[in-house]
């Protein structure tokens, strides 16, 4: 893998949902050596510390359910920025903090793309589809709504308008196994790529996300790949407050990481959801070090990079 500058962007955003511990998240990162694992293969890292949301002062959303939109407007002010500044200079890796934080790290990403005239791809790497509105969340917890929002679905006014629009076919979901009745409507109307587990259980994950990738190559794509903690299985990932039985391996964590670092086309990522607290000596933390290790080229043996077909 080229050498890469990594860019890591603190974002303790803890105001998606309403269990605390998410703002300990990119803490727990840099304590688990997520620098040091990207400086031994060989890449220069920039730690931007934790950023705070912009200060913003809005009138509560009709739907008495939200929870903290204020804050998580302005989180997504300043992910948005922060993700424009960052991009042009290497590949920025948002450290959550809760998938809110997706609102203004994706919409950032995906203006970047199109300042570049580049299509822009995202990898939903989760449970969840994430793809609910402030107006059909039932929990009122806003992480549930980043897909909603990058796709340019109503109920966002008080949010930043999209510099950019996500084309929903140019999102790959993969790991899904806990979609919302109003997720699931709205999925069946659009065209995202849906593989959930039972697609993973038939064919593996390698078939599903090569024809991505395929996909994104063709259109010589930027790709944003946003993986939240609760893609994997609680066994091996139990530091996230939206745990969902039957999740990933740790191999299949693997194999998705490395086919993308194969592919030479990710740009930008979040990790995302973890909760230190929930954490049993920091064996999540240290997971998602190793995983992202995976992406930026870490092998047990070196071979000739192959395209993922
Ligand atoms: N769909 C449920 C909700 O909207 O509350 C659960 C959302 C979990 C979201 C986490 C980030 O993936
Ligand atoms: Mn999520
Ligand atoms: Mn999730
Ligand atoms: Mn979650």
């Amino acid at each position: 893998m080229p050498k890469t500058h990594c860019i890591l962007i603190g974002a303790p955003v803890d105001c998606g949902k309403r269990r605390r511990g998410c703002l300990m998240g990119p803490d727990a990162y840099r304590t688990a050596g997520l620098a040091e694992a990207i400086t031994a293969l060989g890449h220069s890292v920039e730690d931007l510390g934790n950023l705070a949301p912009a200060p913003v002062d809005v009138a509560p959303h009709r739907n008495p359910k939200v929870h903290a939109l204020a804050e998580n407007i302005g989180w997504t002010q300043t992910l948005m920025a922060a993700a424009q500044e960052a991009a042009p200079r290497g590949l920025p890796i948002f450290l959550g903090g809760d998938h809110a934080l997706a609102l203004g790290s994706v919409a950032g990403m995906a203006a970047h793309a199109a300042s570049q005239d580049r299509p822009f791809f995202a990898l939903w790497l989760d449970a969840h589809s994430d793809i609910h509105t402030p107006d059909t969340t039932d929990s009122g917890n806003l992480h549930g709504t980043p897909v909603g929002y990058v796709i340019g679905r109503d109920g966002f006014d008080a949010f930043p308008p999209l510099p950019a629009r996500v084309d929903p076919a140019n999102i790959c979901m993969i790991g899904l196994r806990s979609v919302d009745g109003a997720e699931h409507a709205a999925l069946l109307d659009i065209n995202v790529d849906v593989v959930d587990m039972r697609v993973i259980d038939e064919s593996g994950i390698r078939t599903p996300l090569a024809a991505f990738l395929d996909r994104v190559q063709a259109a010589n794509g930027m790709l944003h790949v946003s993986l939240d903690v609760d893609f994997l299985d609680p066994s091996v990932a139990p530091a996230v407050g939206t745990t969902v039985p039957g999740g990933a391996t740790v191999r299949e964590g693997h194999l998705v990481m490395e086919m993308l670092c194969d592919s030479g086309l990710v740009t930008s990522l979040d990790l995302v959801e973890l909760n230190p607290f929930l954490d049993d000596r920091g064996k999540t933390a240290s997971l998602m070090v190793d995983l992202t290790a995976s992406l930026l080229g870490r092998r047990v043996f070196d071979r000739p990079t192959r395209s993922h077909a």
